[in-house]
């Protein structure tokens, strides 16, 4: 009888989910790791942010350790792990655009609406994922709900509040930061929708004949990229704006 545990132990080499899998987790927990220590090398206000940042990857890290295992075991999609996952961080990353344009006026409600908006395209999506019938109406009325809190967000960062209060802070390194956190979300986190349309019923599944097994390469890859990603951007302006004699 095979045991789960020798499942877990045995990593396949010529699988590259599990590479994923694997390698997800470690650079979570190095980067959070990182962000913690790092905190006593910047300034005071800016502690916040890299406490934010480094949970963020922190709370993916402890996800993608039972991800990891639960994929070795079973063979399957950790979709509902995934999900709880991204309900923690995907608002915490709202928290570090609030963070970050605080100084130049952002108030709580425009963090509500961002919270609101990402647990809007989270529950939505949760629901096209889980509950499919495999039917490329459901995945596709679903996966457009979903957009519609994704665009919210895309929006903000680009030319609503966000961006408005960053071209008010007058600080270049903010206006810059926040710019660069608007790519993460219109290009990084665009590679999560491709993963969706993988699953049955989706448009890449159905129209290109590609494989579901795929959706946890791409949501692997994109995580790694922006949640590590949003923390180093948000850690580069924290350090340009701290005091040299601080970070030395
Ligand atoms: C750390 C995790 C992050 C940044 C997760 C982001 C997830 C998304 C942007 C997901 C978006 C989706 C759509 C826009 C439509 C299809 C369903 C989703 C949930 C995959």
């Amino acid at each position: 009888m095979k045991t789960v545990l020798l499942d877990i132990v045995n990593i396949p080499v010529d699988d590259p989910i599990a590479f994923t899998f694997f390698t997800g987790y470690m650079a979570m927990l190095a980067a959070s790791v990182f962000f913690f220590v790092e905190r006593s090398s910047v300034e005071g206000k800016w502690k916040l942010s890299l406490l934010v940042s480094g949970l963020i990857t922190g709370i993916a890290a402890v996800h993608y350790f039972y991800m990891r295992d639960y994929y070795l075991a079973t063979g399957s999609t950790p979709t509902a792990l995934r999900y709880i996952d991204w309900t923690l961080t995907v608002p915490l990353m709202c928290v570090e655009f609030y963070l970050l344009t605080k100084a130049a006026g952002a108030r709580l409600n425009l963090l509500w609406k961002l919270i609101i908006a990402s647990v809007w395209m989270l529950v939505t999506g949760y629901i096209g994922e889980a509950f499919t019938d495999g039917s490329m109406m459901y995945s596709f009325t679903w996966g457009a709900l979903s957009t519609i809190g994704y665009v919210y967000i895309l929006y903000t960062a680009w030319f609503g509040e966000v961006a408005q209060l960053a071209a008010q802070s007058g600080n270049a390194t903010v206006v810059r930061g926040v710019r660069i956190l608007a790519w993460f979300v219109l290009v990084g986190w665009a590679i999560y929708p491709i993963g969706y349309m993988c699953m049955p019923g989706g448009w890449l599944n159905v129209g290109l004949g590609w494989s579901a097994a795929n959706v946890d390469l791409f949501y692997n890859i994109a995580d790694a990229i922006n949640k590590i990603g949003f923390g180093l951007v948000v850690y580069s302006v924290a350090v340009s704006n701290s005091p040299k004699t601080a970070t030395a």
